[in-house]
């Protein structure tokens, strides 16, 4: 099928309360193994490029590959921009063909975000494209010592309510107390379920949750068998996705356990085989592991068969 846009997807995912699940691609590998990880599981997919992974492998090169992936797939897929910071990062993404972008003005002061925003939103609906904003900082609430403190940098359910109406935009990110990466919590894994209710219930659009990796033991324990070292790593519990889509999240962002599964197993080919020089065989097993993961996860968030 062509890439299909965001859009088009969200009414499904929102009355009938499932994410669907954008993963972040760099390079041949992982756009081949997300879309047949979606095409197993029946489930659409969002693919995610950020302005680095652009800058890495090449915007027309990214869009050709995920062109031909999409081609053959019989499930919908989408290429979105993952953190645009400016409107020409957005509007380049746009002209190239992608299917949705986010503009993440979530540093800004509120105007200035909503301002950036509708400029996109502007644009982007005038080709067709999806816009996801953000409101509220990324961060763990448990470094937080007070309710003032805690309010300063998640989402303000009334503030979500402004800017939806102002901007436009199809889909809200939202700061709940996740935060990008393999460093989440330093404690116990703390998500404001109840914050994500509230901003549903008082916006009824389809809310967005990044830094949603898990960060799963079994796989900071394989790097740290092959040589790797991230001690203290720590994600989302599998328990906190069903709690966050109940709450009204449609879409959940994971990049870092993607990365964990790639270096888990390119590691161990290594570690186990020191005279493989094939990147073939270096790559393809990381290839094979990701598709599953990424399995997982879909159906972890509801969206398996509801392509
Ligand atoms: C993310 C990914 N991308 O926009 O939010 O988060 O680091 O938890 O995978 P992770
Ligand atoms: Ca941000
Ligand atoms: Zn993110």
């Amino acid at each position: 099928m062509p890439l299909e846009s965001l859009k088009k997807l969200y009414p499904a995912a929102n009355r009938s309360r499932y994410a669907i699940g954008q993963f972040n691609v760099n390079n041949l590998e992982f756009v081949q193994a997300a879309i047949e990880a979606a095409t197993e599981a029946k489930a659409p997919i969002i693919l995610a490029a950020s302005t680095s992974a652009i800058k890495y492998a090449g915007i027309d090169y990214l869009m050709a590959m995920v062109r031909a992936g999409a081609a053959k797939a019989p499930v919908p897929v989408v290429l979105h921009l993952d953190h645009g910071a400016t409107f020409e990062d957005a509007r380049n993404c746009v002209d190239a063909g992608f299917t949705s972008v986010m503009i993440d003005g979530s540093h800004l002061p509120f105007d200035k975000n909503i301002e950036l925003t509708a400029r996109v939103v502007e644009y982007a609906h005038a080709h067709g494209v999806s816009v996801e904003g953000e409101l509220g900082r990324l961060g763990g609430i448990e470094d937080e010592v007070s309710v003032d403190a805690k309010d300063a940098h998640l989402t303000d359910p009334a503030q979500a309510v402004e800017f939806a109406r102002k901007t436009g935009v199809d889909a809200l990110a939202v700061a709940v107390g996740t935060s990008h990466g393999a460093y989440k919590f330093k404690g116990e894994a703390r998500l404001d379920f109840e914050r994500i209710s509230l901003i549903k219930k008082m916006t009824e659009m389809p809310l967005v949750l990044h830094g949603a990796s898990g960060v799963p033991e079994s796989l900071t324990q394989k790097i740290a068998k092959y040589g790797g070292r991230l001690p203290g790593a720590k994600g989302l519990p599998d328990d906190a996705y069903r709690k966050a889509v109940e709450s009204g999240i449609n879409k959940i962002n994971i990049d870092t356990d993607l990365r964990l599964t790639f270096v888990a197993e390119v590691r161990q080919v290594l570690a186990e085989n020191p005279q493989e020089i094939d990147p073939r065989k270096i790559l393809g097993p990381a290839r094979q592991a990701i598709k599953e993961i990424i399995k997982s996860k879909i159906t972890l968030l509801g969206s398996a068969g509801r392509a």
